[in-house]
């Protein structure tokens, strides 16, 4: 087996809260909501007017998770500005793809309990049902995030009301967690962003969150801080270890409101260094908060469709949305790493549009309405020029869209028809004018 490579290197210090430590936006991977990066500089557009346009598919009227009903009138309200949910992100409620046995997600989580039971018999509970509809104060203050992070913006999160969100991580379960008398959980579900379009980034994606909680006879003498950041990158050693054997890792130095330090872990994949989980020794001040004093603790979340794009060799992160049975007939439970057969290749198809942005523009808006007309067909959009005319003070941005399905050949008609409506709206919805 070539040896894996998992050193610690500090790439880039990022520092919370300030957007110049973020990379510049040039390529459609920069643009993405985390949360160590403080894009302070984005605006978000007034609420009501960016989003929804025509959803591909009509949405059920109601979900269910956990064994709870959720109905589409509390989560969609178009006529609510407090209310940015279109129905393409409510029809995801409830699909539940990390509990299905032969699916990538369902596969890779069952592999990810077999080693933490494995490696920890019977510590750490286990928990794939909560809800994903939680309060603003779950999402962000229990878990320290600043009241002026970019993340509680109406462009990054999903707002259901002013006080409720999609969450946009499984770290909103910690305090709960915490405050039931957990110390040792994984918990497991669909998160929701407003993000970028392209081949890893997509509105709802799936986490593990990880935490375990040590008390002081654990640490004894040594300190309890180092002591718990070397159990965590122990533990995710073994689990990437354990996952991949042989692929190319490295530690990244990052910066999260809940967790000091923090670290990111990096898989090569496809060319490029991918971020695929966060993690940290957790702020005291949560463990204070919530019945745990004088203890220490450490806590992970992962993307799973991240880890399960590398595992599987699947190429594209909206494949896993897919019904298409050439997809789901390849993957059985139990069977980690049985590579991706891609059973098609559809060519792109691609539409530029131009336009002078106004202030109030963002990336993430112009995302939603791509993917309010064109669904999944919507495969990247990238800005690939942009100047600013000295004398008008105006500036124009030109993105490329990228249509492709992963099941059909699209027509030239069809997508002249998308773009047609793409223009419109964007030009409608995001106030700019097209060029
Ligand atoms: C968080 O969400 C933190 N809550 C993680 C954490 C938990 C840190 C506990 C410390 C302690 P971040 O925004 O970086 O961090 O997302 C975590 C992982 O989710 C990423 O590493 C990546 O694998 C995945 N991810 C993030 N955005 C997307 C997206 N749009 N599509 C798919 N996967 C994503
Ligand atoms: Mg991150």
């Amino acid at each position: 087996m070539a040896a894996m490579s998992l050193r610690m290197s500090v790439i880039t210090p990022k520092l919370f809260g300030k957007s110049s430590a973020c990379p510049k936006p040039s390529s459609s991977l920069a643009m993405s909501a985390n949360f160590e990066c403080g894009r302070t500089q984005r605006q978000s557009l007034s609420l009501g007017v960016e989003r929804r346009g025509c959803a591909t598919a009509a949405a059920a009227a109601s979900a269910s998770v956990g064994g709870l009903t959720i109905s589409r009138d509390e989560v969609v309200r178009e006529d609510d500005p407090t209310n940015n949910v279109p129905d393409s992100v409510f029809s995801k409620i409830g699909m539940q793809l990390h509990t299905r046995e032969n699916h990538p997600l369902g596969i890779l989580k069952n592999a990810i309990y077999g080693y933490f039971d494995e490696t920890f018999p019977d510590l750490f509970k286990k928990f794939d049902s909560l809800s994903p509809i939680v309060s603003v104060k779950a999402n962000f203050d229990d878990v320290l995030t600043p009241p002026d992070h970019v993340i509680r913006s109406y462009n990054d999160t999903y707002y259901v009301n002013a006080d409720t969100v999609l969450r946009c991580h499984t770290s909103a379960h910690q305090a709960e967690m915490l405050r039931e008398g957990h110390t040792h959980f994984l918990v497991t579900g669909d998160v929701y962003r407003r993000d970028a379009i392209d081949a890893t980034h997509y509105p709802v994606f799936h986490q593990m969150e990880g935490f375990r909680v040590f008390s002081p006879s654990e640490w004894g003498s040594e300190d309890g801080t180092a002591f718990a950041a070397q159990d965590l990158k122990r533990t995710l050693e073994g689990l990437a270890r354990r996952l991949f054997g042989e692929v190319e890792m490295r530690w990244v130095d990052c910066y999260f409101p809940f967790t000091e330090p923090s670290f990111e872990l990096e898989i090569f994949f496809q060319g490029k260094w991918m971020e695929v989980l966060g993690c940290g020794v957790t702020e005291q001040a949560i463990l204070n908060n919530n019945g745990r004093d004088g203890t220490v603790a450490w806590a992970f979340g992962l993307g799973l469709e991240r880890l399960a794009m590398v595992l599987f060799d699947i190429p594209d992160i909206r494949l896993f949305w897919t019904n298409d049975s050439r997809f789901t007939s390849q993957f059985k439970s139990g069977q980690l790493g049985a590579k991706f057969k891609p059973y098609s290749k559809y060519p792109p198809c691609y539409k530029d549009i131009s336009f002078w942005i106004s202030d109030q523009f963002t990336e993430n808006n112009l995302c939603e309405v791509v993917r309010g007309i064109a669904g999944d067909l919507a495969e990247e959009v990238v800005l690939i020029d942009e100047f600013t005319n000295p004398k008008k003070g105006k500036t124009s941005h030109c993105y490329r869209i990228a249509y492709r399905s992963m099941e059909r050949s699209l027509t030239d008609e069809e997508i002249n028809e998308l773009q047609v409506q793409v223009r419109e709206q964007v030009e409608s919805k995001l106030k700019v004018t097209l060029r």
